[in-house]
């Protein structure tokens, strides 16, 4: 699972490079180019007549390129030639000062065209600018840069789930970015989650893992709340974004689950949702298939309970005796919260249970809950 996380870090970080890479030769090549044209331009202005032509080079140029930006010295330059040779204009031409004349009236055309190729190059560079501006903020909200870590993005562009993930072509189970529906928070969270890509048509949003004991489930109503563990490994992601997502799309749940023998048994149920914090998260579902037997509708619209906070219907408290955290009514049919006991125990019911496979002393090896929407 941690090499799996490392190779998707690994990717998106590669994928942003190369964009970042794309980028920089794109600004460099513009500006190896404005520098040609701005080279081309100053010469034509300096040189007279028979120049004329460069000019119309660079505007060529400048149609494929983009722009220049010429000096503010360039301007002043050309203006301060400009009343040179009204001075020289005098009333007392000889035919060398005509030619000379001559040779500066050409000159003065060819600034004057020079001059309309500046206000040219001028939009151009608003255009290119434009252009690189559009690049960049491409740069910024591409979903691979999406994806990096520790970038904050907006949610907006995400996939809302790993369905959507899946459809986008990412068919290995692992750990995806998704966002979250907008209702607790003031603005959507991009949060990271294991999609199983794999089970029955992939696409499922894994909620809940136990495969080896090391993270504590006997844990409050806020951890429960909030999510806890490393969705690579154990965890429990979160009964407000569970209620997020199952509201916000209808959605069917599954638990697969396998013992210590290696034997693999599922319940899938076709409805499956989670109330809000003020239902106290309670759980609507129906619909059960699979070969594991029905262990959970019998939990259907009771409100989930902590040990420090007891929402059964029991005069004890459920979550403290069965140690775990559940949709407890007066108590329970399953108890995938519970404590990891590996397999056969004395005790009752208190381990990871799911009464119609393995009954009230067996506390089953791995578990994952999964949903994934119907539509
Ligand atoms: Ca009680």
């Amino acid at each position: 699972m941690v090499l799996c996380l490392v190779l998707v870090l690994g990717q998106q970080s590669l994928c942003l490079s190369l964009k970042l890479g794309s980028l920089l030769e794109k600004v460099a090549d513009q500006k190896d180019k404005l520098g040609v044209a701005a080279t081309d331009l100053i010469g034509a202005i300096g040189l007279g007549g028979e120049d004329s032509i460069v000019i119309d080079d660079i505007i060529d140029d400048d149609d494929q390129l983009g722009n220049e930006v010429i000096p503010e010295e360039e301007k002043e330059e050309v203006s301060v030639e400009e009343e040179e040779e009204d001075e020289v204009s005098g009333p007392e031409v000889n035919e060398e000062e005509a030619v000379e004349e001559f040779d500066l009236m050409s000159r003065l055309e060819n600034i004057e065209k020079g001059l309309r190729t500046v206000k040219r190059i001028g939009r151009k560079q608003l255009e290119a600018t434009k252009t690189l501006i559009q690049l960049i903020n491409e740069t910024k909200t591409d979903e691979c840069s999406a994806q990096a870590v520790g970038i904050e993005v907006s949610s907006a562009s995400l996939p809302k789930n790993c369905k959507e993930v899946l459809q986008k072509g990412n068919a290995a189970s692992g750990v995806y970015t998704i966002g979250l529906p907008t209702g607790l928070f003031s603005e959507p969270k991009a949060i990271r989650v294991f999609c199983d890509m794999e089970t029955d048509g992939g696409g499922w949003m894994v909620f809940q893992r136990r495969q080896d004991g090391t993270q504590n489930f006997k844990l409050g109503w806020v951890q429960y709340m909030l999510g806890f563990g490393d969705v690579s490994n154990e965890f429990w992601l979160g009964n407000h974004a569970l209620n997020l997502i199952s509201t916000s799309e209808v959605s069917e749940l599954r638990v697969d689950m396998r013992d210590g023998e290696g034997v693999s048994k599922y319940a899938k149920y076709a409805k499956f949702q989670v109330g809000s914090e003020a239902e106290k998260f309670s759980l609507t579902i129906s619909g059960y298939t699979g070969d594991a037997g029905d262990s959970l509708s019998a939990h259907n619209g009771y409100k989930f309970s902590t040990f420090d906070e007891d929402n059964d219907v029991y005069s004890g408290n459920c979550a403290s005796i069965y140690k775990g955290a559940w949709w407890y009514s007066k108590c329970h049919s399953s108890n995938l919260n519970g404590a990891y006991l590996n397999g056969a125990h004395k005790s009752y019911a208190d381990g990871v249970e799911w009464r119609n496979w393995h009954g009230y002393h067996y506390s089953i090896q791995f578990t994952e809950m999964k949903i994934r929407p119907v539509a």
